[in-house]
């Protein structure tokens, strides 16, 4: 039986065998897509810790031949990890998930469409990548030029990604219509909520691009304004690691109390997260802009306080997981205030991974509250503190939180056992332990004032890096960078073996392991409690979180436009 919610009702179609086989091979489409760019981005890494042990490995002939500059394999890893990886397994994640969820019947046709543009749009931005044609990091700040094909790719990657937003948002709106007065079911809630909040968050990004990078990559332009751009990125540019962290988020909540053997802590409370995540992800992006001149200290301080509260659902999320995990482990004869943490099933990879992703996120996101201080920024903006900051939050909550999906999801979609669990439990242990090294190496050096972005193990930046005496977390960063390489290997051996294994087990044999929750929301809206109704309505909550939006963007990007600057674009590469 399919672990459905709801029965087909007359006027909507359900999910027929050949949809949903159409729709598991597309799902494993996007997740083998993204996973393949993990590799890739991942293999750059290490290098890059080496640099920042102070090992200079990009003059061996064989990279050099390979490699650009220390700068296009480091863009080729921000854009292939954070920026490639992240969307594709999300779009295919968050739209198998609530049509499983519903139990209804997608446009195959349109969510192939789809796919093949996204893929389209990754192949048209890899051109110049690859070919040292757009150095430009994966922030892509002008007034550093690339070549137009990377906007343009870049643009039809984002556009795809609107897309399967909208089809999801148009399959809940179509449920809604054929269940009034039922309450959204929780996966589903989740997904929209998310979808809505990326719909909101991407505007940014989408004027930035389609407006002013093309157009000016393209010679239309005489110039492009600096200050502006950064601005439309960050309001794309924070919301969009909550892109990447919720739907991890939606695992822990939705999946591992079930993988831990216990319940979900409650779905009202869950709902209250997500509904927080959709109004106040997108209204903080200054903090990102606390060194740049020519905005006033009265807004960045504004935005400053707005992402201490968009941190108030982690919190929430953080209590619930933690209820839900002890939930499990008592369940399991776990006794004593810590000491239940033991009955959890650590033999199981997948569950494995995301406690550890969860606890490496517990520093990642006290990390983010000291970035968000404006009396610490200045200490920490553009040091190596950042990189630490960033791999255990999107390099671990969200990545790792995705291999051990992947260990489910793998055999779910295509009936094939996982191979090697012993070998999936090590690589997750391995990436864990990499990566707290890595960010311990990294707080430390940018505490010390190493800069982030500089190849400091060559040339002219060397002797002053030599000079500072970082042996210990010198010696710290370049073994993580060694440890993360081990565990890509080995999760990667896990990964092609089971995809690319003949036997096929039984479909069946790998159900999405939805849990149960202790406190339920209830199937009516007449029936349920009042946070469940007021969370309900999430397209008037879009609405809010777009009003918001432009009260504290407006008055930040008005006086831009009123003194619009055309600064020509440099090739630094
Ligand atoms: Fe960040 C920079 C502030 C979260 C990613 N961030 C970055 C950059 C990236 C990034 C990629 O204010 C670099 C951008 C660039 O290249 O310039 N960040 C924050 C804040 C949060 C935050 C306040 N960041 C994230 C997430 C990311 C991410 C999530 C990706 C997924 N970040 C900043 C700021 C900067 C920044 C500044 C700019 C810095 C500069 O100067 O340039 C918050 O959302 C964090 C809230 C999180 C928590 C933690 C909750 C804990 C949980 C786990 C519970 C664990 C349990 C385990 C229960 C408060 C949910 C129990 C286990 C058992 C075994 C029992
Ligand atoms: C940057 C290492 C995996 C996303 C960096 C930097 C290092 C590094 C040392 C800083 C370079 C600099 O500032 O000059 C590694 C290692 C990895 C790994 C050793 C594991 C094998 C990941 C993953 C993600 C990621 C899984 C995201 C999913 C990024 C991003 C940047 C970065 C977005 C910033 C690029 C920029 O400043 O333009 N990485 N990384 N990395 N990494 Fe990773
Ligand atoms: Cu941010």
């Amino acid at each position: 039986a399919l672990p459905s919610q709801s029965a087909p009702s007359a006027s909507l179609p359900g999910l027929d065998a050949a949809t949903l086989s159409s729709l598991k091979t597309l799902t494993q489409y996007y997740a083998v897509t993204a996973f393949i760019a993990l590799m890739i981005g991942v293999l750059l890494g290490p290098l890059q810790a080496l640099n920042y042990g102070g090992i200079n490995v990009y003059d061996y002939p064989l990279l050099k031949v390979l490699l650009g500059s220390y700068y296009q394999g480091l863009t080729l890893h921000g854009v292939l990890n954070a920026l490639v990886f992240t969307q594709f397994f999300i779009s295919g994640w968050m739209l198998y998930l609530p049509v499983r969820d519903l139990n209804i019947r997608p446009n195959m046709r349109f969510a192939w469409f789809t796919y093949l543009t996204m893929t389209a749009g990754l192949l048209t931005a890899a051109v110049p990548l690859l070919t040292n044609n757009a150095t430009v990091l994966y922030t892509f700040y002008p007034p550093l030029e690339g070549s137009p094909a990377f906007y343009i790719g870049a643009a039809i990657m984002v556009a795809a990604s609107l897309l399967v937003a909208g089809q999801v948002v148009w399959l809940w709106l179509a449920w809604k219509r054929a269940h009034p007065g039922r309450v959204t079911p929780v996966v589903t809630y989740m997904s929209v909520a998310t979808w809505l909040m990326w719909v909101v968050a991407a505007l940014g990004l989408v004027v930035e691009v389609v407006v002013m990078l093309i157009p000016w990559s393209l010679g239309l332009t005489r110039g492009v304004d600096p200050l502006l751009a950064r601005t439309l990125f960050w309001w794309t540019g924070h919301p969009i690691v909550y892109f990447w962290l919720l739907p991890a988020y939606i695992s822990w909540y939705a999946f591992l109390p079930r993988q831990a053997g216990g319940r979900m802590a409650s779905e009202g409370l869950t709902r209250l997260a997500f509904a927080m995540f959709l109004v106040f992800s997108v209204p903080v992006g200054l903090h990102h802009q606390y060194a740049d001149p020519n905005v006033q200290n009265s807004w960045k301080l504004i935005h400053m306080f707005l992402t201490f509260l968009v941190a108030v659902p982690s919190l929430l999320t953080a209590f619930s997981a933690a209820a839900s995990l002890e939930d499990a482990a008592r369940a399991r004869g776990g006794r004593g205030v810590i000491g239940w943490v033991r009955r959890l099933p650590w033999g199981n990879a997948s569950m494995t991974a995301q406690v550890l992703a969860m606890v490496s996120f517990i520093f990642g996101g006290a990390g983010g509250i000291v970035n968000a201080s404006m009396a610490f920024s200045p200490v920490v903006h553009n040091t190596a503190w950042i990189p630490g900051h960033f791999h255990i939050t999107v390099g671990t909550a969200t990545t790792l939180t995705f291999m051990g999906v992947m260990f489910w999801l793998v055999p779910h979609l295509t009936g094939k056992r996982l191979a090697a669990p012993r070998l999936a439990l090590a690589s997750v242990w391995w990436w864990f332990t990499g990566m707290m090294l890595f960010a311990l190496g990294m707080h430390w050096q940018g505490l010390a004032g190493v800069p982030r972005r500089v190849q400091v193990s060559a040339s002219a930046g060397q002797a002053v890096y030599d000079a500072m005496h970082l042996g210990v977390p010198k010696a710290i960063t370049a073994a993580s960078g060694v440890v993360l390489f081990v565990a890509a290997v080995l999760f990667y051996a896990v990964l092609w073996r089971t995809l690319l294994s003949r036997r096929v087990d039984d479909p069946e044999s790998t159900p999405i392991p939805t849990s149960e929750a202790m406190s339920p929301a209830g199937e009516t809206l007449a029936g349920a409690s009042p946070l469940v109704r007021r969370t309900e309505p999430l397209l008037a909550l879009t609405f809010v979180a777009l009003v918001l939006v432009i009260l504290v963007y407006g008055p930040v990007i008005a006086p831009m436009l009123a003194n619009y600057q055309f600064i020509p674009g440099q090739r630094l590469w």
